[in-house]
């Protein structure tokens, strides 16, 4: 393990929301930042270089040949450029800090972040496992398929961002969090080993015993460690705002546990904040869990 903290940390937002198909989701960005994520990290003893958000359409028309893509070539337009840029500030020995935006950015941090680090592990907290592609999707939703196309599964268009070789092992991936998934997604996450850890896991064995497994499985073998971190793997009644709610999910003290366990671990190269839908948030509620979340898995501590 060659991975170490960094002690620079660059923020990049991308207020897409296509990938979601809905309204609200592109705000999360200014959102996350207005819940004082810098001032947070700064207090923390970080260097905060926050270069702003990358340039979306805002007034796009889905194509109807699409209905299984929505959105495509809009989305894999704007993760190219996010890889691109996630690529650069970690040849800077920076860590990238991306700021969503629905989940199909995650397909451009990690594209980019894979360009530096081949051997990468990724925690994926979420109550999806986004392994849909167009052949399994009912939505067409590009947020329910990121994690296939980062595993070289999907449409052409998301599979060669970044290199069409350039892509995850399924045995380096953990999803935390999980409690609805598609047929599809079941038949996927079977045939390639990918391992879940679902609510009843964390019901039954508590969140300190899967994240040391998580923790074990995602640094072995590996050069560091990419957080995905879909706000809906929490309740929503701690984190209310977000595109797809699904109710009987992580609680606020189980989430910052987590976050807690993963830094202390120290494995951590690149991470991402994804889904925060201001529209459908109270009191910035959800931006707010966001940066307690980052803020852990930084090294926030209560005492
Ligand atoms: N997310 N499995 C559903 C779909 O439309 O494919 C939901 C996906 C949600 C994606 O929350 O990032
Ligand atoms: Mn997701
Ligand atoms: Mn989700
Ligand atoms: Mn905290």
């Amino acid at each position: 393990m060659d991975a170490v903290r960094k002690t620079n940390i660059t923020i990049i937002g991308v207020p897409l929301h296509y990938g979601a198909n809905r309204k609200g989701v592109d705000l999360g960005p200014d959102a996350i930042r207005g819940a004082n994520l810098q001032d947070r990290l700064e207090a923390l003893g970080y260097t905060i270089d926050d270069l702003g958000d990358l340039q979306v359409n805002r007034q796009l028309q889905p194509a109807p040949e699409d209905e299984k893509l929505k959105y495509l070539s809009e989305i894999a337009r704007v993760n190219r450029e996010l890889c691109a840029s996630v690529s650069a500030e970690l040849g800077k020995g920076r860590f990238p800090l991306v700021l969503g935006g629905d989940h199909s950015i995650a397909i451009g941090t990690i594209k980019g972040v894979l360009q530096h680090i081949k051997r990468l592990g990724v925690i994926w907290f979420d109550a999806h496992t986004d392994v849909n592609t167009h052949e399994t999707t009912d939505s067409g939703h590009i947020h329910g398929m990121s994690l296939a196309a980062a595993l070289g599964f999907g449409h052409g268009d998301l599979t060669s961002i970044g290199g069409a070789d350039v892509k995850l092992n399924p045995g380096n991936v953990v999803i935390i969090g999980a409690r609805s998934i598609d047929p599809g997604e079941r038949a996927f996450l079977k045939a390639r080993g990918i391992r879940v850890f679902t609510m009843h896991d964390i019901d039954r064995d508590g969140m300190k015993r899967v994240m040391e497994e998580a923790l074990d499985i995602v640094s072995n073998g590996t050069d560091g460690v990419h957080l995905s971190l879909d706000l809906d793997g929490m309740d929503p009644s701690a984190a209310p705002g977000v595109s797809t709610p699904v109710t009987g999910g992580l609680s606020y003290r189980e989430s910052h546990f987590a976050m807690e366990m993963l830094f202390e671990r120290n494995l951590l190269v690149s991470a991402e904040a994804v889904e925060v839908n201001p529209m459908l948030d109270r009191h910035n509620k959800t931006a707010s869990a966001a940066v307690e979340l980052i803020g852990s898995a930084f090294g926030e501590r209560i005492l």
